[in-house]
């Protein structure tokens, strides 16, 4: 746990983000293109708002990458707001004055109507603030582009295990998909909610307009699988060790997401345990690839358990699901407080989304990668790639009954 860390810094408005991330082996191929193609698919997405037609994200690479390779030292990165330089705040003041890091004499216009449901009001209550904005810049999902630019290095390092790692859009506001097992990830891709089924997308669209009509916003539920991860990752002897923590802690520390589930999740409070538990397949029916070997050690009939048991991985696809909800920032405000004088207002409003679930499942396959990655070198070590995989293909030779036989 720690091998692989990540900070990052920015707030939405000021003039960019931030990201941090230590702790990747040497050798590793990246490049600002590569970690381009997450930051532009967390882009997209039907249902955000203006914000997004302003910024063209782009990770600039500082530190830690040589030549298209990372050198194992820290890797830091910066990604601008294009907003800063051109844009302003709803009273149309500059973000680079509203923003601006020197001191001022200026009274900026300050945001006093809390909104509920946003991290305004614990916000200015713990760090002692009579503005608002000074809590939102940084507790906006602004931040996730940072995340996205960090789970990028991750998959970077994960393709070298075979690792993959995709999300869809199980629901928006409401309206459920059909929940399919293996779905062709690129239509997923081209949907306009990053959804695998084409009718519920529709719908969902629908949806989307309606809550735009009314001024109002929408939650949903997005779904992260991960192929290709080894058994074994992750350990049932410590509760903070233990990886189905560690992943619930990452995707729930997305903003507006409010609960996590494994595999077949919350359903299985209501059903018996014999129709729960994935049966282990006994050897003769293991997936075997053409040379004859067995793809897998010890594969199972189904996934319930969405590729964790005792807090380790099974070595099925891990399945992560997660319920966001609806953005906290609506239109057609809820009733709220002046934050100096306690009276009735309409809570502040200015441009947001409509809903950003479908961008939560690109930020989901960040949090996940860099979970995974974490955890590979936690089991596996090394300072260089190539040592990392070595390791790891000498640990999967020991796993499987064959292999312990002969010893
Ligand atoms: C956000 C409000 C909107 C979103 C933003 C998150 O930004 P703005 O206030 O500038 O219109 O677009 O998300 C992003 C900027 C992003 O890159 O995802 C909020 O209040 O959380």
């Amino acid at each position: 746990m720690g091998q692989f860390r990540f900070l990052s810094a920015g707030e939405s408005h000021g003039r960019g983000l931030t990201a941090l991330v230590e702790g990747i082996p040497a050798g590793v191929p990246i490049s600002e293109d590569y970690i381009q193609t997450d930051l532009a698919r967390r882009q997209r997405g039907y249902g955000r708002g203006g914000r997004m037609e302003i910024e063209r994200d782009r990770a600039e690479i500082t530190s830690g990458v040589r030549h298209g390779l990372t050198m194992g030292s820290p890797i830091s990165m910066l990604i601008w707001n294009r907003d800063w330089e051109t844009g302003g705040d709803p009273d149309k003041v500059a973000w680079t004055d509203v923003m601006s890091t020197t001191p001022t004499t200026v009274e900026y216009n300050r945001i006093t109507r809390l909104r509920p449901g946003h991290a305004d009001t614990p916000g200015i209550s713990k760090y002692q603030q009579n503005d608002a904005r000074n809590i939102l810049e940084r507790s906006s999902a602004r931040e996730s582009a940072a995340r996205v630019a960090a789970g990028a290095l991750a998959r970077g390092m994960l393709e070298s295990f075979g690792i993959e790692i995709h999300s869809q859009v199980l629901g928006i506001g409401g309206v459920h998909a059909r929940r399919v097992e293996r779905p062709d990830w690129s239509q997923v891709e081209e949907s306009r909610v990053r959804c695998a089924d084409a009718e519920a997308e529709e719908q969902m669209v629908a949806a989307i307009d309606a809550a735009s009509e009314a001024g109002d916003s929408l939650g949903g539920v997005i779904e992260v699988v991960a192929t290709g991860v080894p058994v074994g990752l992750g350990t049932h002897i410590q509760w903070d060790r233990k990886l189905s923590t560690r992943l619930a802690a990452a995707v729930m520390s997305i903003n507006a997401v409010k609960g996590v589930e494994f595999g077949a999740g919350f359903a299985q409070a209501e059903i018996r345990g014999s129709e729960v538990h994935d049966v282990i397949l006994p050897v003769d029916e293991w997936p075997r690839g053409e040379d004859g070997e067995w793809v897998r050690p010890w594969p199972r009939r189904s996934n319930n358990s969405g590729g964790l048991e005792g807090g380790m991985t099974t070595g099925e696809p891990l399945v992560v699901r997660a319920m966001v909800k609806p953005i906290a920032t609506i239109k057609n405000p809820l009733p709220s407080v002046n934050l100096e004088t306690g009276e009735l207002v309409q809570a502040h409003y200015e441009r947001s989304d409509i809903t950003f679930v479908p961008t939560c499942g690109v930020i989901g396959e960040a949090m996940v990668g860099i979970v995974l990655a974490d955890a590979i070198l936690e089991k596996f070590g090394g300072d260089h790639i190539d040592e990392t995989v070595r390791n790891w293909r000498a640990f999967m030779k020991t796993v499987g009954p064959a292999h312990r036989v002969e010893g």
